[in-house]
This record gives structure tokens, sequence and C-alpha cells, in this order.
């Protein structure tokens, strides 16, 4: 079946997008993924759909209460196998815990404002996830860029092409480039083994690219890069 992301937020409208345009939008209508934005005033449960009360001991700000977080994920018809609560002080987002997601079969994402949930929302929570260091104004950007990640793992949310881009970074290395039309550019030229039909030399080319980028820009990923015995000659040479 399907794999079901429930989305809590107070601002649904941030998140629609994400779950109805392109390839996302079109992996739900062919029923691969399976999309709910639900909104946490709806369980507010008094007259004025109050979610949030001031912080315990004063202090700048509002924090959103957690009976009504509960209420909001007991409303589901079953519990999902995941409750992801979006903070900046959870666990790195990274490709690796993309991949774990992308095998349960119901995630659901809690996006926090304003101040944050009360901490006892963890509690109801299986992890905490960041997606970077720095800070932003909600979750909902992280969850969208947790939608994006894990959806697009699953088996025919895309096309074959991209999904070899994408073991290459679970290669754990950078992209290696790509040209097409026109040859020429500028100064730039596309270059001369991509045109000769080699599809050996073409590979060659391509790993060692990735190798060169990765060294350049993201030496940090080297280490946990999985490199052979020919791929450590060419980070020498
Ligand atoms: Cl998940 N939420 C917020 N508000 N800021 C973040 C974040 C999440 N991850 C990085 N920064």
């Amino acid at each position: 079946g399907p794999l079901r992301f429930s989305l809590f937020t107070l601002f649904p409208e941030l998140l629609l997008p994400f779950t109805q345009e392109a390839l996302l939008g079109k992996a739900a209508r062919q029923g691969l993924l399976a999309f709910d934005v639900i909104q946490l005033r709806d369980f507010a449960g008094n007259r004025h759909h109050k979610v949030d009360s001031p912080p315990a001991g004063g202090g700048a700000g509002m924090v959103i209460r957690v009976d009504v977080v509960e209420r909001a994920l007991a409303s589901l018809p079953t519990p999902p196998d995941e409750v992801i609560l979006l903070t900046p002080a959870g666990q790195p987002f990274t490709q690796r815990l993309a991949e774990q997601l992308s095998e349960r079969q119901h995630l659901a994402l809690l996006c926090g404002r304003y101040e944050g949930f009360d901490t006892r929302v963890e509690r109801l929570a299986t992890r905490e996830v960041s997606i970077g260091d720095y800070v932003m104004m909600g979750g909902e950007a992280a969850a969208a860029c947790i939608v994006e990640a894990v959806g697009r793992l699953r088996p025919g949310v895309i096309g074959d092409a991209e999904s070899h881009r994408a073991d290459s970074f679970s290669s754990g290395l950078l992209d290696y480039p790509e040209y097409t039309r026109p040859p020429v550019w500028q100064d730039e030229t596309i270059p001369e083994v991509l045109l000769g039909g080699n599809h050996a030399a073409i590979e060659r080319w391509r790993r060692d690219q990735a190798l060169a980028r990765t060294l350049a820009r993201r030496p940090d990923l080297l280490p946990n890069a999985g490199l052979s015995p020919e791929d450590s000659r060419t980070l020498l040479a």
C-alpha cells in the first residue's frame, strides 16, 4: 500500500503544495503516497480554538499545549509507525534516515511554530528530527524536506533516470556533473569523453568527477563514502 504521511500543523496551506503539486502530487493521485494535512487548531478543545498558552515560569512567546497534540494524534484511525517531532534540537536528518523512514507504512510529522511545543510532547514522539543547524520559524519547511526526501525513495514515485542520481548520493559522494545541448556555451565545452560513446570510460570519468567534487566541496563526506582502492588512487593523483 501507499506510504502515508499525516502532517500536523497550524498552517496547512504551507504544506498543501508539496502534497498536491509536481511529482509528489502525482504519486498521491496514483496511490503510491497518501497525505493528510491536519489542522492542530481543530483539536484545541475550546471555543476560541486556542492551542497555545504562555510559558510556565514566564518569558516571551507562547507554547503549544501537549493535550492538544495528544488529541490530534488520537484522531488518527490507527497509530502511525513513527511520530516525528520537528525541532532544531532533533537528530540530524540524513539520506540514511530518509531511507529508513521510506520503509515505514505511516509517518506522523508534528510541525511546531512560535516558541515550540510543551516539552512533554516528546513523550508522544518516537523521535525528534532537525534538518540542519539553523533556526526556522516553524517545522513546516522541515516537514516539506522530509516528505520530498522520503517520498522519492518509494518505488514508482520517480523515473529510472533520477533514481540513478539518488544512488549516487547514497554512495556517499556528491553527484557528477551533467551536460546537454548546446555543445559550446560561453567558453565552456562538453568534455570529449561524454561525446565519445565509450561507456566504461564515461562511467570512470563520472566516478572521478564525483570524487574530485566531493574532495573540493565536502571533504567531510569522504571517510564514510566507502572508497575502492581505485578511488583512493584517483584522489591522490
Ligand atoms: Cl525541524 N524546525 C525549526 N523550527 N527549525 C529548524 C528545524 C526544524 N530544523 C532546523 N531548523
